[in-house]
C-alpha cells in the first residue's frame, strides 16, 4: 500500500509536521490559541491529504506514533511562539485519536511540557465523539488524569455525531467546538435554513455555557459569519478568514509583522 509506505517513510525520515491555525477571540479578533494540524510533507509528492493519512494510520495502528511525533513538534512550536510573544497566555490545541489514549500518554505529555517549560493549563486535548463512544474505562481514566493535570478537554465537530449532548454530562469537557457545517449554513441556503442554523447555534451555545464550557466556532471564512457568530454569543473562532493552517516559520513571520 503506497500510503502506508509514505507513512512509514515519514516517521523514519521525519516528514511529519504540525501546522498551526490561530484560534481567535470573536469579540476582538485577537489570537487566543493555536490548533496543531498534522501534515505529512513528502519531499517529492508535497503535502499529502491528512484525512486519508489519519484514516489509514488508524487502521494500521501507526496513528499512535504519528500522534506522538506531532505532539512533540507542536509543543516545541508553542515554546517558540511563547519566546516571540514574551507572554504565556496563548494555548495549544492538539487532536487526539482514540488509539492514542494509552496509559503512558499523561506521563509522556508531562515530560514534554517539563522539557519546554510549558504549563499543562496551556494545553487543550481535542477529541471527537469517537473517543468517548469507545466507552473504554482506560480511555476515561486517561482523560480524567489529563484533566486533573490541568489540561483542558475540547469536544470537536460538536453537533454532527450521535449523542453529543450526553457527553457533556459524563466527561470532563471544557470546550465545545461547533462543527464548521453550522458556520457554513449560517450564510448559505434559504432564509429558512439560515434562520434555523442561527437557532441551533444559539441552542448549543446556551447549553454549553450552562455546562461551564466555552464555545469555539469552526470554519469561519467571511466577515459576515464572524459577525453573526459574535452576535450569537460564541466565544472563540477559527477559519480561513483569520488564517489558514501554516508552518511554524510562517506563523512566526506573520506574528512578527503584526507586532
Ligand atoms: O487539517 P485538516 O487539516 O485537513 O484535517 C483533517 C482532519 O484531520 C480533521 O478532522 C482533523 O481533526 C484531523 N487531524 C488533523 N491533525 C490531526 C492530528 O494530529 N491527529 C489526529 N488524530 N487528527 C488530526
Ligand atoms: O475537525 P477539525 O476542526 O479538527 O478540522 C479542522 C479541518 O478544517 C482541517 O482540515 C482544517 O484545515 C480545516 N479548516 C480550518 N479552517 C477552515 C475554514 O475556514 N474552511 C474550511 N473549509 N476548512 C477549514
Ligand atoms: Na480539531
Amino acid at each position: 500500500h503506497e500510503m502506508e509506505q509514505n507513512i512509514e517513510a515519514g516517521l523514519k525520515e521525519d516528514w511529519f509536521e504540525a501546522y498551526l491555525q490561530p484560534i481567535v477571540d470573536l469579540s476582538d479578533g485577537r489570537i487566543a490559541g493555536f490548533e496543531a494540524l498534522m501534515r505529512l510533507n513528502h519531499p517529492d509528492k508535497g503535502i499529502l491529504p491528512p484525512a486519508r493519512i489519519i484514516g489509514i494510520a488508524e487502521e494500521t495502528g501507526t496513528i499512535a506514533r504519528i500522534g506522538e511525533r506531532v505532539l512533540e513538534k507542536a509543543i516545541g512550536h508553542l515554546a517558540r511562539l511563547t519566546q516571540l510573544e514574551g507572554t504565556e497566555t496563548t494555548y495549544l490545541a492538539v487532536n487526539f485519536s482514540p488509539l492514542q489514549f494509552e496509559q503512558t500518554l499523561p506521563h509522556k505529555l508531562a515530560a514534554l511540557l517539563l522539557k519546554h517549560h510549558i504549563s499543562p493549563a496551556r494545553i487543550v486535548i481535542e477529541i471527537t465523539e469517537a473517543v468517548l463512544m469507545l466507552d473504554n474505562p482506560d480511555v476515561h481514566a486517561v482523560l480524567k488524569q489529563l484533566s486533573e493535570f490541568g489540561c483542558r478537554i475540547a469536544l470537536d465537530d460538536f453537533g454532527t455525531g450521535y449523542s453529543s449532548l450526553s457527553y457533556l454530562n459524563r466527561f470532563p469537557v471544557d470546550i465545545v467546538k461547533v462543527d464548521q457545517s453550522f458556520t457554513r449554513s449560517l450564510t448559505t441556503g434559504t432564509a429558512d435554513i439560515r434562520r434555523k442554523s442561527r437557532m441551533l447555534i444559539k441552542g448549543i451555545r446556551t447549553i454549553s455555557h450552562q455546562m461551564g464550557c466555552t464555545v469555539v466556532a469552526e470554519g469561519i471564512e467571511t466577515k459576515e459569519q464572524w459577525e453573526l457568530l459574535r452576535k450569537l454569543g460564541l466565544d472563540f473562532g477559527q477559519g480561513y478568514l483569520f488564517s489558514r493552517p501554516m508552518p511554524i516559520e510562517n506563523m512566526l513571520l506573520m506574528l512578527e509583522m503584526e507586532s
